[in-house]
């Protein structure tokens, strides 16, 4: 396991524990002009410290920063440090996402050589994918490790199932565009919903029991709302090494150029004959 995934795991019984104290908003915003909470500010600060620290990285990165933080050589890490934190004030799981970067940022996802997951659900897991600098993710594997002590405990692969049987799509649905309706009409015929406003718990039910997770882009907001470098690209990474697919809209999210840190993209991950139906719309 890449150190930079053995240091955040080490980082989660402190990240968990300094939860409860911190539901309250901050008055200050963040580079995708989202109101901070205690939370998000403090996971950022704790990752920032202990990942610059290590010899292999080179640069943090984060949902919370306006710019890269320079660490010297080595890889770069992309971090979003509380993914769904607004789930915080009701208690409903959320995660910390990281890629890892083999390229400056901003990077494409083609630059990513492992990516990977925490989520604070009722058991704190770690899901990681390791590749190689210019291999696809496909040629990269998953693994689902239980981290509640901060030490690693790995309990096995993560494949997604062949059956596809749940479905969550963010946005309100008269910001979606009339093609996106009609094909969310479909599709509500065909899987369960499972939506719970953080991407990580939500493909996390993906990866368990089959399906799609997306948050499209929207009638103002073509470009919808997730960021490229920070949920998009390693979402993917992680969905596509345990055998999933992934697109914008047109192509791999891998394969989204990458021009600005904070980015965002419309994100579709998951079972790759409903990732063909939305490219086709
Ligand atoms: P909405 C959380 O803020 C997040 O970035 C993702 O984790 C999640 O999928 C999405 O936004 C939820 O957005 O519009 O449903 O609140």
């Amino acid at each position: 396991m890449h150190e930079v995934f053995e240091t955040v795991a080490a980082a989660v019984p402190d990240i968990r524990a300094g939860l409860p104290g911190r539901r309250r908003k901050t008055d200050e915003e963040n580079a995708s002009g989202e109101t901070q909470l205690a939370a998000d500010v403090w996971a950022d600060e704790l990752l920032e410290e202990r990942l610059t620290a290590l010899d292999s990285v080179g640069a943090y990165a984060s949902e919370e920063r306006d710019d890269v933080v320079d660490a010297g050589d080595g890889v770069s890490v992309a971090v979003d440090p509380l993914d769904g934190s607004s789930n915080l004030k009701s208690n409903n799981p959320m995660g910390t996402v990281v890629g890892v970067y083999d390229a400056p940022l901003p990077a494409s996802g083609t630059g990513l050589v492992a990516a990977g997951f925490v989520l604070y659900g009722p058991i704190t897991t770690m899901v990681v994918a390791e590749g190689a600098a210019g291999r696809p993710a496909s040629d990269a594997t998953a693994t689902e490790y239980v981290v509640e002590d901060g030490t690693p405990r790995d309990v096995g692969a993560v494949e997604l199932p062949e059956d596809p049987t749940v479905y969550g799509f963010g946005g309100r649905v008269p910001d979606w565009t009339d093609d996106f309706e009609a094909f969310v009409r479909e599709v509500e015929d065909e899987l369960k919903l499972r939506y719970g406003g953080a991407m990580i718990a939500d493909v996390s039910q993906v990866l368990t029991y089959g399906g799609i997770f997306g948050y499209p882009g929207l009638r103002d907001r073509p470009e919808g709302k997730l960021r490229l470098l920070f949920e998009g690209a390693p979402i993917a990474y992680v969905v596509e090494a345990a055998g999933g697919a992934s697109t914008d809209g047109e192509r791999s999210l891998l394969d989204v150029p990458a021009t600005r840190l904070h980015q965002r993209t419309p994100v579709f991950v998951g079972d790759d004959a409903y990732v063909e139906r939305v490219e086709s719309l």
